[in-house]
């Protein structure tokens, strides 16, 4: 018998905690032989909720899990922590400027980052899910200084789940078909995907859609606005597909991305494709053994540079206010 992994999720009670802990506990993160542990952690306001969900949690009486536990202080909930999920965030709400909603979200990443430090295994694996969720990776992953810093990455997978959607709609291959998107940048509506690399069916995508119309003005604009779209039809913010698309980032990075393809993950730069170093970007990144791997060698068009600068910019900004907010 395995010994079961601990996995912290923050924001548990909130919705896309509520479509992540069933399947985090039948096997969906870490694979359908691993038993876990959840750790729930909540603000006080959110621990009832969080029991209403541990309860129903209970009553699946799922094999694979082992036990949980909930707490609102960090230093409990990340306690032996090998897999952690920061989803619970600070929303932008009406009339909040940038640095207002950094430095709420300084006072929500900062404490957890040290919590991470001080008490999480040392096999910690760090996914931030809350936005601005690059940036929040960055301000934990300062107050973190002895876990090594490529543990801390941010989700830009629903981004490229949503690529492989957009381009399976547009040519009717099916997304098992579609290999190598990449989502580049910040997980905001500058992010760049990019299907200049990209396979259908083992043909270029960029060649086989020949349509730079509708990769400018329909594809692009698709993907980094489809959560604004969501939003609108929905009357709420994407919460199933966020939670599907955290479990297959920490799967992927747990258990390895399949020969001749890749995924996308904001990991912290290393100067690659001209990111500055220390910023946590989208990159097309290979997994194996646990670990990961950013893509080397790919050529970079012009149409291609000038976007990912952009968001690239975006996310220097974003550090320079942290920043000057002393919160990294
Ligand atoms: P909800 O508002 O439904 O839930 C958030 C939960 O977090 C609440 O229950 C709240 O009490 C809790 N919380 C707040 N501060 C906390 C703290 N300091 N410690 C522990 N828990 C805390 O939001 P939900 O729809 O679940 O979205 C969560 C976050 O994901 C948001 O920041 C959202 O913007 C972000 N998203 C990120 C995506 C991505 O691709 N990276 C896509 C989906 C989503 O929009």
């Amino acid at each position: 018998t395995r010994t079961p992994v601990n996995v912290t999720v923050t924001g548990a009670a909130g919705q896309i905690g509520y479509a992540l802990l069933f399947r985090i506990a039948s096997g969906h993160l870490l694979g359908a032989d691993v038993p876990v542990k959840l750790r729930l952690l909540e603000i006080p306001q959110g621990l009832k909720a969080a029991e209403g969900t541990a309860m129903e949690l209970v009553d699946c009486a799922f094999p694979l899990l082992q036990g949980i536990d909930i707490s609102d202080d960090p230093n409990v909930a990340f306690d032996g922590a090998n897999v952690a999920l920061l989803v619970g965030a600070r929303p932008r709400t009406k009339g909040m400027e940038r640095g207002d909603l950094l430095e709420a979200n300084g006072g929500i990443f900062k404490p957890q980052g040290a919590a991470i430090n001080a008490h999480a295994a040392d096999d910690i694996k760090v996914l931030v899910v809350g936005n601005p969720a690059n940036t929040n990776a960055l301000i934990a992953q300062a107050a973190a200084p002895d876990v090594p810093r490529e543990r801390f990455t941010a989700m830009t997978r629903l981004d490229h789940n949503r690529a492989l959607g957009q381009l399976s709609k547009k040519t009717g291959v099916p997304v098992s078909e579609i290999k190598k998107v990449t989502i580049w940048g910040n997980h905001s509506a500058t992010q760049y995907p990019d299907i200049f690399h990209a396979e259908l069916a083992g043909k270029n995508a960029a060649e086989a859609v020949n349509d730079e119309k509708w990769l400018a003005e329909d594809f692009i604009p698709t993907v980094a606005k489809r959560g604004a779209a969501i939003i609108e039809a929905r009357g709420a913010s994407s919460a199933a597909s966020a939670a599907s698309a955290a479990l297959n980032h920490v799967n992927t990075w747990v258990n390895g991305t399949a020969e001749g393809d890749w995924t996308s993950m904001a990991v912290p730069s290393d100067g690659s494709y001209g990111v500055p170093e220390g910023l946590i970007s989208s990159f097309p990144v290979t997994t194996s053994n646990g670990s990961y791997e950013i893509v080397q060698g790919l050529e970079i068009n012009e149409f291609s540079r000038t976007r990912i600068d952009a968001s690239v910019q975006e996310l220097v900004e974003e550090r320079e206010a942290v920043r000057a907010l002393g919160l990294i």
